[in-house]
């Protein structure tokens, strides 16, 4: 089975893949749409709306975000323009000598077809690093540090980020509506 995965990060591609396994077949599409301001949920649901009518074929977006308790929940829906500005280190030194570092991260992926939009959420809990470590994966990665683990996702690597990551969650929500739906 084909999924259409509009977006234009390839990381968040390959972990699809990983996740989804070989049952199904992940395609990216490269159609932009429009980043409405509004919770995830809001964009995720725009956009997958907006893909499929260009498309006309089924198709899924995702939209993500990190979110740190000691900022009020920033960069959250900011996560893509903080990420490209101050970045990683900016973070970190926003919580120098900041005691609580509990952060989490946000899937939603949208699916939409001819019967409308749906969408899938996932969540994982953890902190904030005190300094970068690792080199794999994107983003924030080099900085969250799963709960239960001493590693950041960017040193547990994609393979096992995959296996607990917010992406992950949100994609066996959506693994498990694709075999409703066909049987
Ligand atoms: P799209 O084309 O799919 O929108 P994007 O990279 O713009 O790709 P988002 O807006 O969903 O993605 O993500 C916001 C930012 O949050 C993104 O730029 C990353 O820096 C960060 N992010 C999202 N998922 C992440 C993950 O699994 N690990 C680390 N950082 C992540």
């Amino acid at each position: 089975m084909k999924i259409y995965f509009a977006t234009g990060n390839i990381n968040k591609v390959k972990e699809a893949k990983i996740i989804l396994g070989d049952e199904f077949e992940v395609e990216q599409i490269k159609i932009e749409y429009p980043e409405i301001q509004g919770s995830l949920e809001e964009v995720a649901e725009f956009g997958a709306r907006y893909v499929y009518e260009k498309l006309k074929k089924p198709v899924i977006v995702e939209d993500s975000g990190f979110f740190v308790k000691a900022l009020k929940g920033f960069p959250g829906t900011y996560s893509k323009f903080v990420y490209e500005t101050i970045g990683n280190k900016g973070i970190l030194k926003l919580l120098e000598d900041v005691d609580d570092r509990e952060a989490y991260f946000k899937s939603v992926i949208g699916y939409c077809d001819e019967f409308g939009v749906k969408l899938f959420i996932g969540k994982v809990d953890g902190k904030v690093s005190i300094e970068e470590r690792g080199t794999e994966g994107f983003g924030y990665d080099p900085i969250f540090i799963p709960k239960g683990y001493n590693k950041t996702f960017a040193e547990l690597g994609v393979e096992e980020k995959s296996k607990i990551s917010h992406r992950k969650k949100a994609f066996e929500k959506f693994k498990e509506f694709l075999k409703f739906k066909k049987s």
